[in-house]
């Protein structure tokens, strides 16, 4: 089940590093070089997901992905009811909680309820958040909806407790792709006080330095996508300050 090796760690303290791939942005060598890094241990997760669903091929891909990348879980993170593929290892099943648009609360689940359990895919109950990363994303036009503000982190902590009560198994929080200010230690830090599920952070996330400060924060899992696209040879960087903190939040814990 992918969904322990996130508890695990979490409960073990150790800090992992997903990469984002946007199937309509997938192209054959970056996957292959990304695969070779995984092989390498430097990617824990990778999550498959995009606002649009252009893309012919993303299923070729996914699964050129999953044969050169053999022990690297996928999870999908659809924006999207089309982007549901049964090669992936799990889906995180995303409920919009900062959100009050009842299509991204429940509409689309019950859409696509009955395929998921026929695909088999193993669904981790995300409770996820937008907080404003300081311009407008395009999951928050998509979704129609209006991220947390940056500067409210009790209403984040409010908002992802909620989440918490309500049976969720997860909390993702979101400053969206490309987004100019990631979630702030602050925001992260009040979540981590009030909930005790894995926290997994992302949006905005462009160099270590920031994605070993929202792990020290309380994050569990780092997401990076946009940068990555950028320039490939910052990953094995990004997952030695990830192994850091890693050590010294696992030694901690002990
Ligand atoms: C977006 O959290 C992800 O949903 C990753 O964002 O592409 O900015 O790294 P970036």
């Amino acid at each position: 089940m992918v969904y322990s090796l996130l508890s695990e760690a979490r409960a073990a303290g150790k800090k992992l590093l997903a990469v984002l791939i946007d199937p309509d942005k997938a192209r054959r060598e970056n996957l292959l070089e990304l695969a070779a890094h995984a092989n390498k241990g430097e990617v824990d997760v990778f999550l498959w997901g995009g606002s649009l669903v252009n893309a012919l091929q993303a299923e070729y891909f996914l699964k050129l992905l999953k044969d050169n990348a053999k022990s690297t879980p996928v999870i999908l993170f659809p924006g999207s009811v089309n982007q549901l593929d049964e090669q992936a290892d799990a889906l995180f099943l995303l409920s919009l909680i900062s959100g009050r648009n009842p299509d991204m609360l429940i509409g689309r689940h019950v859409q696509v309820a009955v395929k998921v359990k026929r695909m088999g895919l193993e669904t981790i109950a995300t409770g996820y958040m937008l907080i404003d990363g300081g311009r407008p994303t395009s999951v928050s036009y998509m979704s129609n909806t209006t991220p947390i503000p940056a500067d409210k982190p009790p209403i984040a902590a409010a908002t992802a407790l909620a989440g918490e009560q309500l049976g969720m198994k997860m909390i993702y929080m979101d400053a969206g792709s490309g987004a100019l200010n990631p979630v702030s230690g602050k925001v992260i830090k009040a979540v981590r006080r009030e909930v005790d599920l894995p926290i997994v952070v992302g949006g905005g996330i462009r160099t270590a330095a920031r994605a070993a400060e929202s792990l020290t924060a309380g994050a569990d899992m780092v997401v990076v996508g946009n940068a990555l696209e950028k320039d490939v040879n910052w990953l094995p960087e990004l997952a030695a300050a990830v192994r850091s903190v890693s050590a010294t939040a696992a030694a901690d814990n002990q």
